[in-house]
């Protein structure tokens, strides 16, 4: 195994010729994922030249090129982080042992299962983001949906090498299904619940790739300590390509919080909306629905999936090196339960409480970026506050979703929560408000009314680049 990527018609850098029945059975899958990629890709601009960055080593440095490239002739292919030779497992029960290079024949299942619902997630947002290029707000934003489209079509394939290579005919079953699921479909649906909302306008699509693509950073970081070596070298590789999709949720944001600020102090009433903005208080309900969905991401606060899965040393923590404790059989954690319609604060077993503690990692990792756009409205003068509602808010999973909760986490009655949700999510009023103001901008340099340019451009181009050529 090489850094290097070769220029094969499977894109690799596994020696994907050195194992012809395995190079056989991708190139058969090859033609289906292209086939699903024009019918459910991005629509309307399949013949276009977009200024995509492609991977041709998995290097630190220098791993990425940029070009004109028609989506459809996109490299995508397989790309694993060399393999370190003496890697053991570094948590779990396996601690110490040499990691697997096979699947362990009493976890095939679990294992199985993590792959299959990651690789759901990527198609599946590609999905999502169909119909956004037809109202891009600028050539810098349409290009960088499509980069995102690209590389969530990219990690589509990193997990069906996954199953083709090692899961043999069930896995070859598993990774056709990932290519018939559709978000959204009520025959078929994605696995997870946020993989099936509708991402219908721009507003939507960055706080999608701010919050839900960060959900994808702490899976896949979590994913990345595997003691299932190969699973472990294909995600550290893709979070190198995940960094750019939430720098396009957040900065994205960031931009639309600027416009919003701006037209509120130019407009006599103070009503960005009167200007064509889209206002803060809506901001702040679509950053209430994302976040909320995307916490859901992370599963149940109690889950012995979660404690099953550290156990066989195929999910780890984030960044699992800082921690002391890498066995955690006799630890415990401290959190809010809901027991009998109260809230109690209780210790559970740590193993247990896994996808807590991941997504108290991430609740932080989401307030940095809320403070940055908070950092922006006061530049701007404004006195206005975004925050992340409670955990217990708007909740489809876990615990929590078995009550209604204030934004601020008090407990309500369902007949109140009816009442005000409207206060606290985007209402239907909303929707249609915010769909009303997505035309698309497509003169170079050129910004639709509700967004604020971004600072720079992709790759150290000007922002009045040509990024798609149509
Ligand atoms: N929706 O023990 P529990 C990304 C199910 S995003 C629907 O509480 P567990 C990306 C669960 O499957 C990252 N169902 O939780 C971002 C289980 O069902 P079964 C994607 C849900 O299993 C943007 C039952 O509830 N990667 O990469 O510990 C663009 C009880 O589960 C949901 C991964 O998710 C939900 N939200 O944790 C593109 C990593 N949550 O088995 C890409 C792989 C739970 O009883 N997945 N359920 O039928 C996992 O690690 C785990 O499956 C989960 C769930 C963290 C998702």
């Amino acid at each position: 195994m090489t850094a290097v990527i070769t220029d094969e018609k499977i894109p690799n850098n596994v020696n994907l010729s050195g194992d012809r029945r395995l190079q056989r059975a991708l190139e058969a899958w090859q033609p289906k994922f292209l086939e699903w990629w024009m019918q459910m890709g991005p629509e309307g601009f399949q013949a276009d030249n977009i200024y995509l960055r492609t991977a041709i080593s998995v290097e630190t440095d220098g791993w990425a090129h940029f070009d004109y490239v028609k989506m459809p002739d996109y490299r995508w292919g397989i790309f694993l982080e060399p393999k370190v030779e003496g890697r053991t497992h570094h948590f779990g029960d396996f601690i110490g042992q040499p990691v697997w290079d096979e699947v362990p024949g009493e976890h095939r299942n679990m294992l199985r299962r993590l792959i299959v619902t990651q690789g759901d997630t990527e198609p599946a947002s590609v999905e999502q983001q169909r119909l956004l290029g037809q109202t891009a707000p600028s050539l810098y934003d349409l290009r960088n949906l499509f980069q995102v489209n690209v590389e969530e079509g990219r990690h589509l394939w990193a997990m069906v090498y996954l199953l083709h290579t090692y899961f043999g005919r069930d896995g070859r079953e598993e990774a056709e299904e990932l290519l018939l699921r559709r978000s959204g479909d009520r025959d078929r649906p994605r696995i997870l619940g946020a993989f099936n909302e509708p991402t219908s306008h721009w507003l939507s699509f960055f706080m999608f790739t701010m919050f839900t693509d960060r959900d994808g950073k702490y899976q896949l970081s979590a994913l990345s300590e595997s003691g299932f070596d190969p699973l472990g070298r294909t995600c550290r590789f893709m979070l190198t390509e995940e960094a750019h999709h939430m720098f396009v949720g957040e900065t994205g944001v960031q931009r639309i919080v600027k416009r919003a600020c701006e037209l509120t102090k130019q407009d006599p009433n103070g009503d960005a909306r009167a200007l064509g903005g889209i206002d803060l208080p809506t901001i702040q309900k679509y950053l209430n629905l994302w976040y909320t969905l995307s916490l859901d991401l992370f599963g149940g606060e109690v889950s012995s999936n979660a404690a099953d899965a550290f156990g066989a040393g195929l999910k780890g923590r984030h960044k699992e090196d800082r921690y002391a404790d890498h066995t955690i059989l006799d630890s415990f954690h401290t959190m809010d339960l809901l027991e009998d319609g109260k809230v109690i604060t209780k210790d559970v077993p740590m193993r247990t409480a896994l996808n807590e503690v991941l997504r108290a990692e991430y609740i932080k990792d989401c307030q940095r970026g809320v403070d940055r756009w908070n950092k922006t409205i006061k530049e701007e003068g404004m006195s206005f506050e975004l925050v992340l509602p409670s955990p217990r808010f708007h909740r489809q999973i876990g615990m929590w979703s078995n009550a209604c909760f204030t934004p601020t986490g008090e407990m309500i009655s369902r007949d109140e929560w009816n009442a005000r949700r409207g206060e606290w999510l985007p209402s239907d009023a909303d929707e249609v408000y915010v769909k009303s103001l997505m035309h698309p901008v497509v003169e170079p340099g050129k910004m639709a009314n509700w967004i604020a340019a971004p600072q720079k451009g992709i790759n150290g181009l000007p922002g009045d680049f040509e990024y798609v050529r149509r």
